[in-house]
């Protein structure tokens, strides 16, 4: 017997004592598909504009050497990631990562544009996700896309968004898993604007243009990403969380939470359970706010683990779609990838390793005592062994043994770029 196995019998017996099956948390854990954002991999840059110039209130620091340069790179160092990741999950892939020679603009995609993506992941045995990009594109003018006064303006992007759609659903017939397409559109303002509404009603049209087309939703389905504020769009964000609660309800889309995109004390682990009862389902941007929206790779704190015990305890797995989005550019990005995508995971199988009806019995019952005692002696309880386990059995590294992996591949391909 390894030692991570004679761990993990210790450990299954210690959690059999207070009534969790390690077995059957880890088959749930088994079934959980992250999407991981490929935008990690070259610091949000894409491969339509080579100066890589980031626009649309967001922003990534550093110069970490290494970043991928072209699409066969960016896949690279994603399968290097998935070889240090448990389990089978997706990719969260952006318009600008078409991988294609044609000179082809955000209104001229088409799925061809993305064919070698598709190979790929046939091969690999992911899914794929998808994004319009609503940003770092001369046509995003004056701080507007969708929302634009200028109608040609909006044209531009309503055409962009129609023919992703078309992409995520190619996505989705070739890949047998349905692809989300998130919609996050950055426009805004930097200083008080005299007009909010009309902005807003401009970019509730637009979208009903792009959405008009009925497709097929077991290939496609849509996501819609509000936001607080963005660096240039401080005063006003038009599509808040207000208007696409408002929109993503009324018009039957995903909802997409972003951990960054609220006030620095509001969290988005209280609202799941709210959206679950009104809205068709939840995409969530799984990401860690410093101070504001400063996507930082996301760690194992508090609300992570909350995020992870809503989903588990209130069973949101089945209506939310988990997808990843941070992107630090002063680190090595195949390890920001693993600690974050790891730590997602940790967080869930915490999660599914809680006597969750046992405590939900004693809220009821007022027991209030006993909530906090058992909650707090279960963070010493010893996941870390189930973990392990896991990993094990996914045959990937297990511990800081997945670090010299991804050390290795820093100094054989990464440094090398
Ligand atoms: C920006 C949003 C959005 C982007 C990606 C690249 O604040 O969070 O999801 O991070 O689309
Ligand atoms: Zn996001």
């Amino acid at each position: 017997m390894s030692q991570v196995e004679a761990c993990y019998q210790a450990a299954k017996e210690r959690y059999a004592a207070i009534g969790v099956d390690t077995d059957q948390a880890l088959e749930k854990l088994q079934k959980v598909k992250i999407s991981v954002h490929c935008w990690q991999g070259d610091d949000v840059k894409g491969f339509m504009n080579p100066r890589g110039d980031l626009t649309g209130g967001i922003m990534a620091t550093g110069h970490y050497p290494g970043a991928a340069r072209t699409a066969e790179e960016l896949r690279a160092d994603l399968e290097q990631a998935f070889s240090l990741i448990p389990g089978k999950h997706k990719v969260n892939l952006h318009a600008i990562y078409r991988d294609t020679s044609e000179k082809v603009d955000l209104n001229e995609l088409e799925p061809k544009h993305f064919a070698t993506w598709v190979d790929w992941a046939k091969k690999q045995g992911l899914g794929l996700d998808f994004n319009p990009t609503f940003f770092s594109h001369p046509m995003f003018k004056d701080n507007y896309t969708l929302a634009s006064p200028d109608k040609s303006v909006r044209d531009f992007w309503v055409e962009h968004g129609k023919r992703t759609r078309k992409i995520a659903a190619y996505f989705g017939k070739e890949l047998g898993q349905t692809s989300i397409n998130n919609f996050w559109v950055p426009d805004g303002m930097k200083d008080n604007p005299i007009d909010r509404l009309a902005p807003r009603q401009r970019l509730m049209d637009a979208l009903d243009e792009i959405f008009a087309e009925k497709l097929d939703e077991a290939y496609t389905q849509e996501s819609v990403e509000s936001k607080l504020f963005g660096i240039g769009a401080e005063a006003y964000t038009v599509g808040s969380h207000e208007f696409y609660m408002g929109y993503g309800i009324t018009r039957n889309k995903l909802i997409c939470l972003d951990a960054g995109h609220f006030h620095p004390t509001e969290v988005i682990s209280n609202k799941l359970s709210s959206l679950a009862l009104f809205s068709k389902g939840i995409m969530l941007h799984v990401s860690r706010p410093v101070r504001w929206d400063s996507d930082h790779v996301v760690l194992m704190d508090d609300e992570l683990m909350e995020i992870g015990r809503e989903l588990v305890r209130n069973d949101l797995l089945k209506v939310t779609h988990i997808g990843l989005d941070f992107f630090d550019a002063t680190i090595n990005r195949v390890a920001a990838w693993v600690v974050g995508t790891r730590n997602t995971q940790k967080a869930l199988l915490r999660a599914f390793l809680e006597p969750t009806e046992e405590l939900k019995k004693l809220e009821l019952a007022n027991d209030f005592t006993a909530r906090m005692v058992i909650t707090e002696e279960l963070k010493d309880f010893p996941y870390g062994d189930i973990w392990n386990h896991f990993c094990e059995i996914n045959g990937v590294p297990v511990g800081l043994e997945w670090f010299k992996k991804a050390q290795a591949y820093e100094e054989g391909v990464l440094l090398k770029r």
